[in-house]
């Protein structure tokens, strides 16, 4: 009674709620901490039920001065930070990427710790932050880190401040090492782990995909329910509990587009793939296969649940249903 009392209080910030992660975590959060709590914000407008099912601001997480006046005024306690320029987009512009991603975390955290009902932050943190001097068969959670990328540099960098906060500030920061996410919500975009959602629209609407990595490129993924739930957990523990305040690894499967393409063959047998590697393959090759999430899976017994098996029957039922709806 008293846990469900101290729910009702929170008010939660989400920024990039139009995004992969947050246009499914805002639904969640929503569940969890009613409608009205959960404030859903980003540069671009998001799907209509995040605009429509609780509050929807456009807003924009460089704009440090709009961002604390939101947060005083609806007197937020948590903020998700989710905006960021992925790995492959990133390498595009590589000094607007790292003035984005870096200059939109030190935002938050000096919010945070400036406004005194904020009591906790997620950001999330990402595989990028190894490098090709790392272990790319279960990537330890503490090993040697050399990101290769601006993306991977950016987020290394974030998970030190994040823990810099927490040290200087005592600013209750939590974050996970997100793998590539396969979800059917919303598309991802400018990654490299992005081919695991696209083979799915391309075998559904086209019957043939071209893929930007090679055949056995195995990569750490994970269905987005399983990540919503690490989340989400990760953000119920004790502040006393958590044993990080970096980055927890977690993945559910280490899987190649061979392996996804051939689970969707049995689904749809004349599905096509064709292998053209760009500059995505040489980033894959310096992140991990797998990696050792076992300090995730303590909390709270977190485990992913989702085989890819049957991920493959969701993808293909739920992303059917919506191009259908999209024709009427
Ligand atoms: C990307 O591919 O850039 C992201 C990630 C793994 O952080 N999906």
């Amino acid at each position: 009674m008293l846990i469900k009392k101290l729910k009702c209080m929170e008010r939660i910030l989400i920024i990039g709620a139009a995004g992969q992660i947050g246009s499914e975590l805002t639904l969640a959060l929503r569940t969890q901490f009613g409608n009205g709590n959960v404030y859903a914000t980003d540069i671009k407008d998001p799907p209509p039920e995040i605009r429509e099912g609780g509050p929807f601001q456009l807003l924009d997480v460089m704009d440090d001065k709009h961002l604390i006046h939101f947060v005083i005024r609806h007197r937020i306690t948590q903020i998700y930070h989710l905006a960021a320029v992925l790995s492959g987009n990133a390498e595009k512009l590589p000094l607007q990427a790292w003035y984005i991603n870096m200059n939109s975390i030190l935002n938050i955290l000096e919010i945070a710790r400036l406004v005194e009902d904020v009591k906790k932050v997620f950001w999330p943190s990402s595989i990028a932050v190894f490098g090709p001097t790392t272990p790319r068969k279960n990537t330890p959670q503490l090993t040697t880190m050399e990101p290769s990328t601006v993306y991977g540099i950016s987020k290394l960098a974030g998970e030190r401040w994040c823990e810099y906060y927490y040290k200087k500030y005592d600013l209750d920061v939590r974050s996970i090492r997100y793998p590539g996410l396969i979800s059917y919500k919303t598309e991802p975009g400018g990654g490299t782990t992005d081919w695991a959602v696209e083979i799915f629209y391309e075998a559904i609407k086209n019957k043939s995909y071209t893929c930007f990595l090679k055949e056995d490129t195995k990569q750490p993924l994970l269905f987005m329910d399983d990540a919503i739930k690490a989340t989400t957990r990760l953000m119920e523990i004790e502040k006393a509990r958590l044993m990080l305040h970096t980055g927890y690894n977690i993945m559910g499967e280490s899987l190649s587009p061979g392996d996804v393409a051939s689970e969707i063959r049995k689904h749809i047998p004349d599905f096509k793939i064709r292998y053209n590697p760009d500059f995505r393959q040489e980033i894959a090759m310096t992140w991990p296969e797998s990696v050792d999430d076992h300090m995730a899976r303590l909390h709270d017994d977190w485990k992913p649940v989702y085989s890819l098996e049957r991920i493959t029957k969701i993808m293909i039922r739920e992303i059917g249903l919506k191009i259908e709806k999209a024709k009427h």
